[in-house]
């Protein structure tokens, strides 16, 4: 197989579906690019003589059954959805490298003895919705119906309706699938830890816990000229001290907590009014638990007490909280054992970015695989990886998958 052909064909091909004339690509679940792209990949599967389907939210699987253990299944995938103005690589290349790497597999060593799948999964940033994971959560059954059913996008678009106007619904499945043996997902790094070391494959030891709120402090909107300073509730006021000073905080707890203010919405948001209320959202991790809750406690009782201090409400939303979880023992060796057989330049690393795998990882033994990011740029146009790389990439994954499918 030409790896780097492949790879570079089909990274174009689905970019195309979700490029942002803003730059990047803005593929949101539900959003009509999100369901091309889904029923695009579902004639890729059909075409590479797969078994494609959905599951009730809009999961999608590719399946090649095996020929002596069909009832236990090798899964491999990651996420179809992007951020805003995101990157070409997050999530969708480890949907693209599966494909491939099943395709390679099959076209060399036959069918394999156990059956294996390619994923795509429906949603994972948490980019249109206060909900992330959305997929996988699906996937092992953790996902609530009643966590989504009141939330909206920030045009109001419900949850529920974009899901159901794709053609998909809730899953009322009580039990996860128990066919599923292993999940491998391959991923950029996201970081420039591998660029810097000149390595071409990381083996994922852990995943960060990570916890995300939607915070709304709300003053009194006034004129901007007959409002004297000290009779002014400014939210923006409010946020920006809120801001400076965890961001300080962060900076003084040092690595590897980090703390970020993505996104603040003023409202009314015009030069001649003191804004009456902003919204913001707050993203914290860390590896360890107990300090990730130590810090995320204490930036809570801060937040208050500026709002407190100067005279507005707050809402604090913590809407995604999600614990550190480490890999599989076992998928971690078959991983390095791969990466030496096929003299893959490797380390082991740590990953800063949530994944999939941090919600199947509890369930299913799980492993990860990153390449390199140029310059550690991610969640941006200019996220890019090295097309050898890539298809390194898809060579590890396939030799991983061998291991896992083919040998008894
Ligand atoms: O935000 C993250 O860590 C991931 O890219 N969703
Ligand atoms: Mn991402
Ligand atoms: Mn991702």
């Amino acid at each position: 197989m030409d790896w780097i052909k492949e790879v570079e064909e089909n990274v174009d091909w689905l970019s195309s579906i979700g490029a942002d004339p803003a730059g990047g690509m803005t593929r949101l679940l539900y959003d009509e690019n999100w369901l091309k792209a889904q029923h695009g990949l579902k004639d890729k599967f059909s075409e590479l003589g797969m078994e494609a389907s959905f599951d009730a939210v809009g999961n999608l699987f590719g399946r090649i059954e095996g020929s002596q253990f069909p009832n236990e299944t090798i899964l491999s995938g990651s996420h179809v959805d992007t951020v805003v103005n995101g990157g070409k690589y997050d999530g969708q290349y480890g949907i693209i490298a599966a494909y491939l790497a099943m395709k390679a597999l099959v076209e060399e060593h036959g069918q394999p003895l156990r059956s294996i799948e390619v994923v795509s999964l429906a949603e994972e940033e948490g980019s249109r919705f206060p909900y992330a994971f959305w997929g996988s959560k699906n996937l092992v059954k953790e996902a609530r119906k009643e966590d989504v059913l009141d939330i909206a996008d920030t045009d109001g678009v419900k949850f529920v309706d974009a899901m159901r106007q794709c053609g998909f619904d809730f899953d009322d499945e009580e039990n996860m699938r128990e066919d599923i043996k292993a999940f491998v997902e391959i991923h950029i790094e996201q970081g420039s830890v591998l660029e810097t070391e000149g390595k071409s494959i990381g083996v994922v030891t852990s995943i960060v816990g990570q916890k995300r709120y939607n915070v709304t402090l709300k003053g009194q909107a006034n004129h901007a000229g007959t409002t004297p300073m000290g009779y002014r509730k400014d939210a923006v006021y409010g946020f920006s001290k809120i801001c400076s000073a965890a961001i300080d905080k962060a900076k003084a707890e040092g690595d590897p907590l980090v703390l970020t203010f993505g996104k603040v919405e003023p409202k009314p948001n015009t030069v001649n009014v003191v804004p009456g209320e902003v919204l913001f959202t707050v993203d914290c991790r860390h590896t360890d638990q107990a300090k990730l809750d130590q810090f995320t406690e204490q930036l809570e009782a801060y937040m208050k007490a500026i709002a407190a201090e100067i005279g507005l409400e707050i809402d604090i939303d913590l809407w995604m909280s999600e614990p550190p979880v480490p890999m599989d023992k076992n998928i971690i060796a078959l991983l390095e054992e791969a990466a030496k057989k096929s003299k893959a330049n490797y380390r082991i690393i740590h990953s800063g970015a949530g994944h999939d795998s941090q919600i199947i990882a509890p369930r299913v033994p799980t492993g990860m695989i990153f390449v390199p990011s140029i310059q550690g740029i991610s969640h941006n146009p200019a996220e890019a990886t090295e097309l050898n790389d890539l298809a390194e990439g898809v060579k590890m994954l396939a030799a991983a998958l061998y291991e896992l499918a083919y040998i008894a």
